[in-house]
């Protein structure tokens, strides 16, 4: 590297702090960068940046006046999603990383990865990129810097999480910060890794520009690595959204939820209560990660490491999430959705046709007639969370909020009902390690496959799933005031294939449910496999649903949950030998259960 673009990055360097400014050498040596360039996060920097990203062609503006602040990014279209089998866990054994994760050993990795990092920035600028996961100086929040290639990534970083100087200003002289290395390379998927190597809190990412695979703060840091941390310190790095219920009288009771990716979690984040419900509001604290840990007073406390919204476009209208069309209207960068005449966005499901003369996330002229969609499926907008009308007020508390339930879904055509309320602790862990979403015949060909996602984390677990699982089972003798834990299901289906519970707003209804379990308000009909509510205990009014409809969404039949209880042995049994003895005899408990309360004479009415 030419020296002279070292010694001027040490000049204009945000830090004296010699552990930040060792790696960045270091870095800057194997990467060969003709430039490096600090990121402090001011408004004149985003300028700057965001005029060398169009004048790159990276950023195309959109049209200023409709949306003052926005930007279109066409990706690479080899690169449109995260990459489950290019992520790897780098601990020292395999062990570690369990069955569910790619392992590589972390010598080997890391000369795997210096190799196509060697001379990769030059040509390039070196952006350093120094952010805070969490609320300032919270005892929750971790500092992290990336080094990336990408202006994009810089400028999505800066939405994102609460970035530039302030972090090294907190981080002080201390050596405590998660190490990010990104380089796009040629972005060829033969040359795309995502290495993690949580015993260095470092993660190496190469070959991509994707959002989950380059914004290392998010998937990276506050899910692969901070689960690991969080087993380490005794905390929960979780992929769950939180909400604040606020209720007329001004009681806000909070909920964290966990979904597998793509089923409506940004959408219940931000669920705007039906008429019926006046006076009562859905504050959103998150819409993808919450870090949890005991507070003083017993509870588990959350905060949203996040300070931005990567959520997918296509789904998105004004009658599944009203708040988000909201909050990109201005300052959002978009990626792989479509662009309509007159420089504005589209993608499927904004309005029931496209408009007419779109250009399509490739960039061309877009024919309806082809079939294809004009917004790539996973197409995204990243938009900060002060643009959220519902945005929590305690938001940037260091405390964060105190859970009072925790909920687990899924998208199940049969079995799971509505909402189903644990036992307890352990019933609660088992809902959540035994949760699954069926694949649709789009997807795969074989429609009704559970893919079983354990707590939504199946990718973004940083070590072994076995030992996740104690995890959560040990963590209660830690909480005295542990939140209630249930699971959802709004997608099940009756004797017709329709679906029997409208969804979106009227989600609300088992919110309140969930809300008034926790305060202990309303009651419930005990089932072998939890509590479902009965008619007169979730509020029905101002919607019209047929009682036969209402009573088939809250269905538990033993022979579905025979076969659902056998199926999620199976499950258990390809995380043998690591399977904690708590959850499989949970499983046998509950299929006897079942089989007591089963009418084909196997087992005995108790
Ligand atoms: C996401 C995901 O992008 O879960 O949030 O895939
Ligand atoms: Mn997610």
């Amino acid at each position: 590297m030419n020296p002279d673009v070292y010694q001027a990055a040490a000049a204009s360097a945000l830090t004296t702090n010699d552990y930040v400014l060792e790696w960045i050498a270091e870095n800057a040596q194997r990467c060969q960068p003709d430039a490096i360039e600090w990121c402090d996060g001011s408004e004149a920097e985003k300028r700057r940046l965001t005029d060398r990203a169009v004048e790159q062609g990276v950023l195309i503006p959109l049209n200023q006046k409709k949306r003052p602040g926005c930007y279109l990014h066409r990706s690479d279209a080899n690169d449109v999603a995260r990459v489950e089998h290019l992520t790897f866990i780098c601990t020292p054994t395999k062990e570690e990383a369990g069955p569910t994760n790619h392992w590589m050993a972390p010598t080997e990795a890391y000369a795997k990865l210096a190799t196509l990092l060697e001379g990769s920035m030059r040509g390039r600028t070196m952006y350093v990129v120094p952010y805070v996961m969490g609320p300032l100086g919270s005892p929750f929040s971790k500092i992290g810097i990336e080094l990336t290639d990408s202006v994009y990534v810089a400028l999505s970083m800066r939405i994102m999480t609460r970035m530039g100087k302030q972090a090294l200003d907190l981080l002080g002289d201390s050596n405590d910060f998660s190490r990010g290395v990104h380089s796009m390379l040629d972005v060829n998927p033969d040359r795309r890794f995502i290495c993690h190597f949580p015993e260095d809190n470092t993660v190496w990412s190469v070959g991509s520009n994707y959002g989950g695979n380059v914004l290392l703060g998010k998937k990276c840091l506050a899910l692969r690595l901070g689960s690991y941390l969080g087993r380490r310190e005794n905390w929960m790095a979780e992929h769950m959204l939180i909400l604040g219920v606020e209720s007329p009288e001004g009681q806000t009771t909070y909920v964290a939820a966990a979904f597998p990716s793509a089923c409506g979690k940004t959408n219940f984040a931000m669920l705007i209560p039906p008429r019926r419900f006046q006076g009562w509001r859905i504050w959103t604290v998150g819409d993808d990660i919450a870090w949890m840990r005991v507070g003083a007073d017993g509870k588990l406390w959350a905060i949203n490491p996040e300070a931005g919204y990567f959520g997918v476009a296509p789904g998105t209208g004004p009658q599944s999430n009203p708040t988000a069309l909201r909050l990109v209207e201005r300052d959002t960068i978009f990626t792989n959705v479509a662009m309509t005449e007159d420089g504005d966005v589209w993608w499927e499901g904004l309005t029931d046709r496209p408009p007419s003369g779109l250009t399509d996330w490739h960039g061309h002229k877009y024919d309806p007639a082809s079939g294809k969609p004009a917004a790539h499926p996973n197409s995204r907008f990243c938009a900060p969370a002060t643009n959220n009308p519902f945005l929590s007020k305690r938001i940037n508390d260091p405390e964060g909020v105190p859970i009072s339930a925790l909920v687990f879904g899924g998208r199940r055509a049969t079995t799971i009902p509505l909402v189903l309320q644990s036992f307890n602790w352990i019933h609660g862990v088992y809902m959540g390690a035994t949760m699954g979403s069926e694949t649709t015949a789009a997807a795969t060909g074989k429609v009704g496959v559970v893919r079983r996602d354990p707590m939504a984390m199946l990718p973004f677990c940083g070590y072994n799933m076995g030992d996740y699982f104690c995890h959560w089972l040990e963590m209660r003798a830690r909480i005295p005031y542990p939140p209630k834990i249930f699971m959802v299901n709004w997608f099940r289906k009756g004797p017709t294939g329709s679906f029997v519970w409208p969804g979106y707003g009227d989600n609300m209804r088992v919110l309140k449910w969930i809300v008034d379990r926790v305060l202990g308000s309303v009651g419930g009909r005990e089932t072998p496999v939890g509590w479902v509510p009965r008619e007169g205990d979730l509020d029905l009014s101002g919607m019209s649903i047929a009682s036969e409809d209402f009573m088939e969404a809250t269905a538990v039949r033993p022979e579905e949950w025979k076969e659902e209880i056998r199926l999620q042995g199976e499950f258990f049994r390809t995380l043998d030998p690591y399977m904690p003895r708590a959850l499989e005899l949970q499983r046998e408990l509950l299929m006897s259960a079942v089989e007591m309360g089963a009418p084909d004479g196997r087992g005995r009415t108790p």
